[in-house]
């Protein structure tokens, strides 16, 4: 695998949601070794550090439910600006933080990606959709957002204005086993690509993520991954607020990363929702910072096997 320069920015977001400890992500995953991780892979590394917030005043959004609109809308200018920033320099890794940190990360990359002249592609690794407008959201939690705000959906007026909109078409969405009816209603009659808990049962989960994964590259695409901790199982993955049973495996998590990892399209990534106040002794912290090596060309043995004749 080519060598990467991968730039940590913390992104200590925690206004996405109610249930508070996403802030001290960035932190567990320094503590679990993430850095050394990278390092130990032969790529180089640099920690921005934690990023702030802009500080911006918006109006009452017309949703009463909606929580922290004004800190959400900052971090999303702060994280629109640093992945503009970190793009052209090496490949981003946003160290959340809750998933609302995403309406700037992937903005931002989509932005780098246009001024870079090729197409833009996101997959989404999470139980949830997060497709919901700031009006839609049931929860008034703006983590189940982030898809709405880049895929362009109305509704986001007090946010930046969306620098380049994401083509619903270039979004995979893998892990998905709660999603509300409003959000329901958006997919049913778009084209974002749908892979259930069920159709991984049946399919396994390389034959649509290679799917997906041709498409990219059929284009010359560039790829962020949003990688939220409930895309796994709460039994491997318990240090995350919004739990939901029956999620991907430990193995399935790697096959997933190493062949992202093979497929050298990855440009950028996001670590999302863990919140380390809910870890049993860092084993989501580790097992986060493991599927980020995977992902970065840790193996067991390359491929194609050996043959042993
Ligand atoms: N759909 C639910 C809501 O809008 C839950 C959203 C949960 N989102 C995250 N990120 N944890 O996936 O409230
Ligand atoms: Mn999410
Ligand atoms: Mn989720
Ligand atoms: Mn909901």
């Amino acid at each position: 695998m080519t060598q990467k320069h991968c730039i940590l920015i913390g992104a200590p977001v925690d206004c996405g949601k109610r249930r508070r400890g996403c802030l001290m992500g960035p932190d567990a995953y320094r503590t679990a070794g993430l850095a050394e991780a990278i390092t130990a892979l032969g790529h180089s590394v640099a920690d921005w550090g934690n990023l702030t917030p802009a500080q911006v005043t918006v109006a009452e959004p017309r949703n009463p439910l909606v929580y922290k609109l004004a800190e959400n809308v900052g971090w999303t200018q702060t994280l629109m600006d640093a992945a503009q920033k970190a793009a052209p320099q090496g490949f981003p890794i946003f160290m959340g933080g809750d998933h609302a940190l995403a309406a700037g990360s992937v903005a931002g990359m989509a932005a780098h990606a246009q001024a870079a002249g090729r197409p833009f592609f996101a997959l989404w690794l999470d139980a949830h959709s997060d497709i919901h407008t700031p009006d839609t959201s049931d929860s008034g939690n703006l983590h189940g957002t982030p898809v709405g705000y880049v895929t362009g959906r109305r509704g986001f007026d007090a946010f930046p204005p969306l620098p380049v909109r994401v083509d619903p078409a270039n979004i995979c969405m893998i892990g998905l086993r709660s999603v509300d009816a409003a959000e329901h209603e958006i997919l049913a009659r778009g084209d974002v690509e749908l892979v259930d808990m069920r159709r991984i049962d049946e399919e396994g989960i390389s034959a649509p993520l290679q799917a997906f994964l041709d498409r990219v590259a059929a284009v010359g695409g560039m790829l962020h991954v949003s990688l939220d901790v409930d895309f796994l199982d709460p039994s491997v993955a318990p240090a995350v607020g919004t739990t939901v049973p029956g999620g991907a495996t430990v193995r399935e998590g790697h096959l997933v990363m190493e062949m992202l990892s093979d497929s050298g399209l990855v440009t950028s990534l996001d670590l999302v929702e863990l919140n380390p106040f809910l870890d049993d002794r860092g084993k989501t912290a580790n097992l986060m910072v493991d599927l980020t090596a995977s992902l970065l060309g840790r193996r067991v043995f390359d491929r194609p096997t050996r043959s042993y004749k």
